[in-house]
């Protein structure tokens, strides 16, 4: 192949895009409750290592190439759209009123807002810093948020701590730093109870975020079972209005099936919203667009949140690759990760309907015919083959995964 000019890429692209077909139209993808952060579609490709790649983007361009593409609920970090020193100030209402009136014009709804707790050098000692005026700026900082989340009609917010945790043991007394934090969280809930009543609106659902790694290097709240822990703790006042934000790829960082990390959220009734991405065990948050990586697992996390009638949002929590270019984020990175997104929810549905799993599951709960219950001997002859089972029903999903149970077949 010869060498392609930058003039012809772009439609080199569009036709590689459309060839590859099975995408759906804007009025699909819009039935589903995605959300697509501001900082997601923005991010330059930047990081330790990197330099930015893409232009800087504005909320504007965000919300309405979101809206060509069908996504139709939008998400930000309060410093994404509002430059930190105008936070709480009249600069950041103009700001909001632009916000408010871009979104009405595209038909989005604003779905979630979240704090940055972890970039701005404040945060070197982390929002439960030892320092009390730190912590009045971090208890600032997330009571303006629900002011904002309010304004925008917001339903959530969402807590990543980012930088609480250290570098060196010592000077952090974890007991104490955790109190801080709940304080900080007692005082946006508290906020929020004031706000809604005067706006007449619900109070939001508050999400924590955990994340085992980065950018700290000891976490103090490293997983969702870590923060389920901290919720039901004792330390917050108000511990009915706080639930999780789990990210997939943050539980599969640390080593965790994600499927069951999400399974101990919903038995305790706190999966209320949910980051989606991909990416590798054991490795950093490389934040690659769902399905990319672990096809089949994501098949099982949304085979679990079907059976579950989970309805909180799907926050597209990914970082489009350096590779993509500012066109590209927009003309394949995000319309490419609903689409993988809605097939593979519509597959666990075929999951979730199909007879053979169905009877396959059915009969692992039959179990065998009776026998004396205090023999292992007989228990375990009475089941043999029926465990077999097990294996079949992953065999299935794969199947349907492929496409095999609707009758394509592979051959060499
Ligand atoms: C990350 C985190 C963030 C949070 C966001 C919302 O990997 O950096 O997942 O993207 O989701 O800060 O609080
Ligand atoms: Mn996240
Ligand atoms: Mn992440």
């Amino acid at each position: 192949m010869k060498p392609v000019p930058a003039t012809k890429q772009q439609a080199l692209v569009d036709r590689l895009t459309k060839a590859c077909g099975g995408a759906y139209t804007a009025a699909t993808r819009r039935k589903y409750y995605i959300s697509g952060p501001q900082w997601a579609a923005a991010y330059q490709g930047q990081a330790l290592f990197h330099a930015p790649t893409r232009e800087a983007i504005g909320f504007e361009d965000v919300i309405r190439e979101y809206a060509k593409i069908g996504i139709g609920h939008w998400t930000t970090h309060d410093t994404d759209v509002i430059p930190t020193p105008a936070l709480g100030k009249d600069e950041q209402w103009t700001i909001v009123s632009l916000i408010q009136k871009s979104l009405k014009k595209h038909g989005l709804e604003c779905s979630m807002v979240t704090t940055e707790t972890f970039f701005h050098a404040v945060w070197a000692a982390s929002p439960a810093a030892e320092s009390p005026q730190v912590r009045e700026y971090a208890s600032f900082r997330v009571r303006n948020t629900v002011d904002v989340g309010h304004e925008l009609g917001a339903k959530f917010a969402v807590y990543w701590p980012g930088s609480l945790g250290y570098y060196t043991q010592g000077a952090v007394e974890e007991t104490e730093t955790l109190r801080w934090y709940a304080d900080a969280l007692n005082a946006a809930c508290e906020r929020d109870i004031e706000v809604a009543k005067k706006k007449k609106r619900p109070t939001l659902k508050h999400c924590l975020e955990a994340k085992p790694f980065e950018p700290q290097a000891e976490i103090l709240l490293p997983t969702s079972d870590a923060m389920m822990a901290f919720i039901f703790s004792g330390l917050l006042t108000h511990p009915e209005m706080v639930g999780l934000n789990p990210e997939y790829l943050h539980e599969l960082m640390w080593g965790a099936a994600p499927r069951a990390a999400l399974a101990r959220a919903l038995v305790a009734g706190k999966l209320w919203h949910f980051d989606i991405n991909d990416g590798y065990r054991l490795k950093h948050d490389v934040d690659i667009a769902i399905g990319l990586v672990n096809p089949l697992d994501w098949l099982n996390v949304l085979v679990l949140l079907r059976s579950h009638n989970y309805n909180g949002p799907f926050n597209l929590d990914y970082k489009p690759p350096r590779t993509t270019s500012n066109r590209g984020v927009f003309s394949v990175s995000f319309p490419t990760a609903v689409d993988r997104f809605i097939t593979l929810w519509e597959m666990a549905g075929d999951v979730i309907s199909d007879p053979i799993i169905k009877e396959a599951l059915d009969a692992l709960k039959a179990g065998g015919e009776p026998v004396d219950t205090r023999d292992a001997e007989a228990v375990t002859a009475a089941h043999r083959d029926l465990l077999t089972l097990h294996e079949l029903v992953a065999h299935r999903m794969f199947q349907i995964l492929v496409g095999a149970h609707r009758g394509r077949t592979f051959s060499a």
